[in-house]
């Protein structure tokens, strides 16, 4: 949808898009300065896991929240074999309880203090191989000084990090030993660990710790990147027909956009919106600041199949033909290889593909030719088959699946194995730990880090905003619609919850200064003390005082950024939780 929306309107006139995305803002920020432009090939493939003697789960759910589907039975062949499997995640989630062999509950938004510390029992203990790390990386041995306080800072050492993350000290010894005892070991960061504030420097440390315990590059082991940054089989595409110059906004700041447009800096004052294949107002950060973005336009389209809360907000809902009634070519999250499925049935009623509803516009707009290039829909499909490496097209349309030939790849291998034969396009040549470019392109320090924060004695609890496993995002999160979620609710540990006067089962109001959510409220042991979970993507449900009433996650996140990436803070939220319904009690906005 989003190239079809953005071919749509750079043929009838130009636009202004988003850069970035919602879901990996600030790895990838970060990402292509420590590996140069071959970040891309950083991942791992899943089925590498059966080569792992240990798999370490940083913030990653992928029992629940996909990571790629192959992920959950490699992870489930690996727990059968024995290898030990850590998971460090605030809540006790259906992977720690199905897959891991060891919790270690970590306070949201910390990780990357634990990582220090982490690394400082690999240094202090000496069980890093510093000249194999020095023919990797360049600047691991100022990061090291500076983990150590040799650097007139603050050593990370475990007693440090236990006051800022709340694991124990002896507990982050006994991780560190293990993790360097065990080889190879399989990191596998999630995603949450980047979207809080200073996420960028997460995926910093998830290198440099690979790197420290020799499982970067290393069959069963990995980058400690982004699991899925793997390149997919060759299809072809539809260019976005995208001009030079065209304006862009973080996707993030898409209401400030809206609301401040030149006057606050953004390239263009924004008139209008074209939704599709989104539900921007509920998922974005700040519903709130969403609602009168949209409120402040003067036109605005959607193509939807439900009246989620952005399309209320549109002035036209064109009709829009599901994804099982429209042929298409799937790539995965992560995997080599193309998925092919047919329309399992017509459009029902008068919806019609976005497709068809582009090329009609564009043809009473006089631009039909251009954007459709002459072409249907299934015609395009064999134009993509034919710029593909799928070599029997037919075969792949019968079956549904083409697997390219190598389905265990080990990202940057080739590196990793010969780094000065295969050299990365860093300035240096090979993974920059520390890096001046970054610092100067940015104005963030050049060796990653913890910067402690301000905490506000108004919110003292952590919340954490996670996906479901039955759910893609705000899909089915109608509360309103027998599909919806039912059992929707608040995850408290009972200290926090006694603390309050808060019994299992009660209506909670959860705020802080961006919101209030009205919701109930499940008190158990699954989550940490101190931390909060509201699943994301439950549509929002305004009340006459402006309060939540469905418990719509982004009603308490905002659009402050992580950092240079600009990208979203969706956990980690600092949030007050009192009993009861409103008005019943003080401090609240
Ligand atoms: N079922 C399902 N799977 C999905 C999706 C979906 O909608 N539904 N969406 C897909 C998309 S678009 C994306 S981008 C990915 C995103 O994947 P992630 O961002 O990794 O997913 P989340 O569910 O937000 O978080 C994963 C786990 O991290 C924990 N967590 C939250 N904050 C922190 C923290 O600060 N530190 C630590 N250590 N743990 C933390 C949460 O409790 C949760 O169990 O998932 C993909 N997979
Ligand atoms: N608080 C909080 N907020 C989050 C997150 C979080 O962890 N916490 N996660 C963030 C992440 S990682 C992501 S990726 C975003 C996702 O946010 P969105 O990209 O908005 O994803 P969805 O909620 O799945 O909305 C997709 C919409 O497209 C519609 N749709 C489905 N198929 C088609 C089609 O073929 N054509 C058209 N036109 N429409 C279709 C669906 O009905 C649905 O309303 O959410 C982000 N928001
Ligand atoms: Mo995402």
């Amino acid at each position: 949808t989003q190239a079809l929306t953005k071919r749509f309107l750079n043929v009838t006139g130009g636009c202004t898009v988003f850069s970035g995305n919602y879901s990996k803002g600030a790895a990838q920020t970060v990402l292509p300065y420590l590996l140069g432009s071959r970040w891309t090939e950083s991942g791992a493939d899943a089925a590498t896991m059966n080569s792992s003697a240990m798999v370490i789960l940083w913030g990653a759910n992928v029992l629940d929240t996909r990571l790629g589907s192959e992920m959950p039975r490699r992870l489930l062949e690996a727990k059968r074999r024995g290898v030990p499997i850590v998971a460090i995640d605030p809540r006790r989630t259906a992977t720690v309880a199905g897959a891991a062999s060891w919790w270690i509950p970590c306070r949201p938004g910390t990780d990357a203090a634990l990582m220090l510390a982490v690394l400082h029992v690999l240094l202090s203990e000496r069980l890093v191989d510093l000249a194999r790390v020095g023919s990797l990386a360049a600047g691991f041995d100022s990061l090291a000084r500076s983990v150590l306080g040799q650097d007139g800072g603050t050593a990370r050492t475990p007693g440090w990090a236990e006051a800022v993350c709340g694991v124990p000290a002896a507990e982050t010894v006994r991780f560190a030993r293990a993790w360097a005892a065990a080889h190879p070991a399989m990191l596998i960061p999630g995603f949450s660990i980047q979207r809080v504030r200073d996420g960028e420097e997460t995926y910093r440390l998830t290198v440099a710790l690979q790197l420290a315990t020799g499982n970067f590059g290393v069959r069963g082991g990995s980058t400690g990147s982004l699991n899925n940054n793997l390149p997919t089989p060759r299809v072809g595409t539809m260019s976005a027909m995208r001009p030079a110059g065209q304006p862009t906004i973080p996707v993030l700041r898409w209401p400030d956009a809206i609301l401040q447009g030149r006057n606050g800096g953004f390239p263009t004052d924004i008139r209008a919106a074209y939704v599709a294949g989104g539900n921007h107002l509920n998922q974005g950060s700040d519903v709130r600041k969403n609602t009168a973005a949209f409120d402040a336009l003067d036109f605005a389209v959607c193509h939807e199949l439900f009246l989620t809360p952005t399309a209320r907000r549109c002035d036209v809902i064109l009709p829009v033909a599901s994804p099982l009634e429209k042929e298409d070519i799937g790539i995965p999250w992560l995997g080599n290889y193309l998925l092919y499925k047919p329309a399992a049935l017509p459009p029902a009623g008068s919806a019609r593909s976005d497709y068809d509803i582009f090329c009609e516009l564009s043809g009473s707009m006089g631009a039909g030719g251009e954007f459709s290039g002459g072409r249907t829909a299934a015609q395009w499909i064999d134009t993509f088959l034919e710029a593909s490496d799928v070599p029997d097209h037919e075969e792949f349309k019968r079956t549904g699946i083409w697997l390219a030939p190598d389905q265990e790849r080990v990202g940057l291998e080739g590196f990793a194995s010969d780094p000065t034969g295969r050299p990365l396009d860093t300035p240096s040549g090979k993974v920059e730990i520390e890096s001046e470019r970054y610092a100067r392109v940015t104005g963030f320090p050049a060796l990653p880090g913890w910067r402690d924060r301000e905490t506000d004695p108004r919110w003292p609890l952590s919340l954490v905003t996670p996906k479901r496993a039955d759910r893609t995002h705000s899909q089915l999160g109608d509360r309103s619609s027998p599909l919806g979620p039912a059992d929707h609710a608040l995850q408290m540990n009972p200290s926090d919850a006694a603390r309050r006067g808060i019994a299992a089962g009660d209506e909670v109001r959860m705020f802080n200064s961006n919101g209030v959510v009205n919701v109930r409220v499940n008190v158990t042991d699954d989550i940490m003390p101190g931390v909060v979970s509201l699943y994301e993507g439950v549509w929002l449900q305004l009340d006459e005082h402006g309060e939540d009433r469905a418990g719509s996650a982004n009603m308490l996140s905002d659009t402050g950024g992580t950092g240079p990436g600009h990208a979203c803070v969706m956990h980690a939220l600092p949030v007050e939780v009192e009993r009861g319904a409103r008005g019943s009690g003080a401090g609240v906005p």
